[in-house]
C-alpha cells in the first residue's frame, strides 16, 4: 500500500547518510548503519550510515559559522526563509505525510496532521519574526534611556522523539531560525528517513536562497557518539529536547554542568476529570482520540479517566461501546483510527505495563491483545485497552508509551478529584469535562491542574501550536512553539543609555574624582 516511488520524491535513497549541513551529505559509513523498517508491515524501507564523531565535529563548526552571517540578516528577512519553507511543506504534505506514517505507523490523517503542524508554526514564526518585542523602562536617572532587546542565541541542537518525528523539530527550528539562531538536529534512531526527507525540502529553500551550509544542520547517530556530545558542547547554548523523563534528566544534569541552556518536553500521564456534568457526547470522542490516538504514544495521550462515581458505569459502557468500533490496521488507509505501535519493544512494553496493573489489582475491561491474523503479520498491532485501576498503582504513576486507559473513580467534590489528578510526578496536559462554571474555574484557578496544559471540554492531545506546549514537574518545564515561547531562544540584553552631560549614579550613590 505504500508506494516506494514516494521515497525518491523526498530524495531518499536505499542508503543514505547520517549527516548534513544544508546540502552537502558526509560520507562516512563505518560509525554503524540503521536499518529501518515500517512497523506497518515489517519491511525494509532504507538504511542510514550514522554520522560519526568528525561528522558531528563538521556540522557544530559550520552551524557557528553559519551563525556569524544569520544573526547579522534582519529578522523579518529570516521570517521570509521560513515562509518559503512554509510554502514548500505544503506542496509536499502528501508525500510527507505518507512518510511520516510508513516510517513510524501513526494513522495517515494524523500524519498529514503532523505536516499541518509544521505548516502552522512556519506562518506563526513568520509572523513572530516582525514581533521579537523588547520592553522599554523609565530609568530613574534624568536623561537615561532603558530598554531591552532580544539577540541571536547561537547554534541550537533539537533532539527529538520517534512519536513526532517532524512536527516538533518544526516547533523548535522555525522559531530558532527566526531568532537568528541555527540547527543542529539529532531525530530518533527509529525515524531518521523523515527527518531526512525534511532535510532535503529545506535544502532546495537553502539552495534557491544561496544561503549558506550550516543554517539546518541534520545528524543522525548513536545517543553515545552524538548525543552524549551535544549535552557537553560549549558551543551550542541551548539543547531543546523531548523525550523520556530518565533521558532528561540525564541531559539536564550535564548541560547544567556547563551552565548551557535546556528546553525539556518529557513524559506525561495526562488525566481527563468527568464530573457528573459532564456532556459525554463530546467526552467520549475526546477520551478515544486521546487514549488511541498515534496508539497512545503521545506525550499528550490521554492515560488516565478521573471519574465522578455517579457516572461511572455509563461511561465504562459507553467507552466498551466506543472501542469495539475503533478500526485498527494499515494506517495508510485513511479510514483506520489506529495503527501499529512503533515497534515489537513497544508491544513489549504494552504486554508488561498489563501484567503489573493485573498483579496490582487492576482489572482489564476491554483489550489487553496483541493482534494476529491478516494484516497484523508485523506483530506490532495491539487492541487498546481499558483497565479499572487505582491512582496509587506503581504501573498508573508511570508514563507506559501504549493505549492503554485507567479508569479510576472519585467520590464528592470536583476537589478530590484534583487532587487524584494531580497525584503524579508528571504535569504535561490535562482537562475536565464539565458544564458546570464552578467545576471548569476550580479546576483552571491555581489550586487546580497542576499541568502545563489545562483545557476544558476538549481532551488533552492535539495541542494548537498557537500556545506554549509543555509542562510542570517530572515533564521538565520547557516550553515550545506558540506563545512566547521564542524568548528561550535568544538572549535578552538590558541597555541602559545616557543622553545628558552628567553621569547619575543609580540609588543615588555619590562617587566623585
Ligand atoms: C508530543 O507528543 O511530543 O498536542 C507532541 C499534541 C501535539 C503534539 C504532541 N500537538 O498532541
Amino acid at each position: 500500500m505504500f508506494d516506494r516511488s514516494i521515497l525518491e520524491k523526498l530524495g531518499i535513497k536505499e542508503e543514505n547518510f547520517g549527516a548534513c549541513t544544508g546540502l552537502e551529505w558526509s560520507k562516512t559509513t563505518d560509525a554503524g548503519v540503521l536499518e529501518v523498517h515500517s512497523p506497518i508491515d515489517g519491511k525494509l524501507i532504507a538504511r542510514v550510515y550514522q554520522a560519526s564523531a568528525e561528522d558531528y565535529e563538521r556540522v557544530v563548526q559550520k552551524a557557528e559559522e553559519a551563525f556569524k552571517y544569520w544573526r547579522t540578516i534582519p529578522a523579518p528577512r529570516r521570517g521570509e526563509i521560513v515562509r518559503q519553507i512554509g510554502l514548500r511543506l505544503r506542496e509536499y504534505k502528501d508525500l510527507l505525510g505518507r512518510l511520516v506514517t510508513y516510517e513510524m505507523g501513526k494513522s495517515i490523517q494524523e500524519g498529514w496532521g503532523e505536516v499541518q503542524e509544521m505548516i502552522d508554526i512556519c506562518d506563526f514564526a513568520v509572523g513572530q519574526s516582525r514581533m521579537l518585542y523588547g520592553f522599554t523602562m523609565h530609568s530613574e536617572r534624568p536623561n537615561h534611556r532603558m530598554y531591552e532587546q532580544y539577540h541571536p542565541l547561537g547554534p541550537v541542537a533539537i533532539i527529538t522523539a520517534f512519536n513526532f518525528p517532524v512536527a516538533v523539530w518544526a516547533w523548535n527550528a522555525m522559531i530558532a531560525t527566526v531568532a537568528g539562531d541555527t540547527n543542529i538536529w539529532k531525530p530518533a534512531s527509529k525515524v531518521p528517513l523523515t527527518a531526512i526527507a525534511v532535510q532535503n525540502i529545506v535544502g532546495e529553500i537553502v539552495k534557491e536562497n544561496d544561503l549558506p551550509e550550516g543554517l539546518f544542520n541534520l545528524v543522525i547517530g548513536k545517543g553515545s557518539v552524538i548525543g552524549e556530545r551535544i549535552l557537553e558542547d560549549k558551543r551550542i547554548p541551548l539543547v531543546s529536547l523531548t523525550g523520556s523523563t530518565a533521558v532528561g534528566r540525564h541531559a539536564a544534569t550535564k548541560i547544567s554542568a556547563r551552565l548551557g541552556k535546556y528546553i525539556l518536553e518529557l513524559g506525561g500521564n495526562n488525566a481527563i476529570i468527568l464530573t457528573p456534568d459532564a456532556n459525554l457526547e463530546l467526552a467520549v470522542p475526546a477520551i478515544v482520540f486521546g487514549a488511541v490516538g498515534t496508539a497512545g504514544q503521545r506525550c499528550t495521550t490521554t492515560r488516565r479517566l478521573i471519574i465522578h462515581e455517579s457516572i461511572y458505569d455509563r461511561v465504562k459502557e459507553s467507552l466498551i461501546k466506543a472501542y469495539k468500533s475503533v478500526r485498527i490496521g494499515n494506517p495508510l488507509d485513511d479510514k483506520i483510527h489506529m495503527g501499529p505501535l512503533v515497534d515489537k519493544g513497544a508491544v513489549d512494553t504494552y504486554l508488561k505495563a498489563l501484567e503489573q496493573v493485573k498483579a496490582e489489582g487492576g482489572k482489564i475491561i476491554y483489550g489487553g491483545e496483541v493482534l494476529t491474523g491478516p494484516g497484523y503479520e508485523a506483530g506490532t498491532y495491539v487492541l487498546p485497552t481499558l483497565v479499572e485501576a487505582e491512582n496509587h498503582y506503581q504501573i498508573v504513576q508511570e508514563e507506559t508509551f501504549a493505549p492503554i486507559l485507567y479508569l479510576i473513580k472519585y467520590k464528592g467534590s470536583v476537589e478530590n478529584a484534583i487532587e487524584i489528578h494531580n497525584d503524579v510526578v508528571q504535569g504535561l496536559s490535562s482537562s475536565i469535562f464539565t458544564n458546570n462554571l464552578q467545576e471548569a474555574e476550580t479546576f483552571l484557578s491555581a489550586w487546580g491542574s497542576d499541568c502545563g496544559i489545562a483545557n476544558v471540554n476538549i481532551g488533552t492531545s492535539g495541542a494548537e501550536i498557537g500556545g506554549a506546549f509543555g509542562g510542570e514537574k517530572e515533564t521538565g518545564g520547557g516550553r515550545e512553539s506558540g506563545s512566547d515561547a521564542w524568548k528561550a531562544y535568544m538572549r535578552r540584553q538590558t541597555n541602559t543609555i545616557n543622553f545628558g552631560k552628567e553621569l547619575p549614579l543609580a540609588q543615588g550613590i555619590k562617587f566623585e574624582i
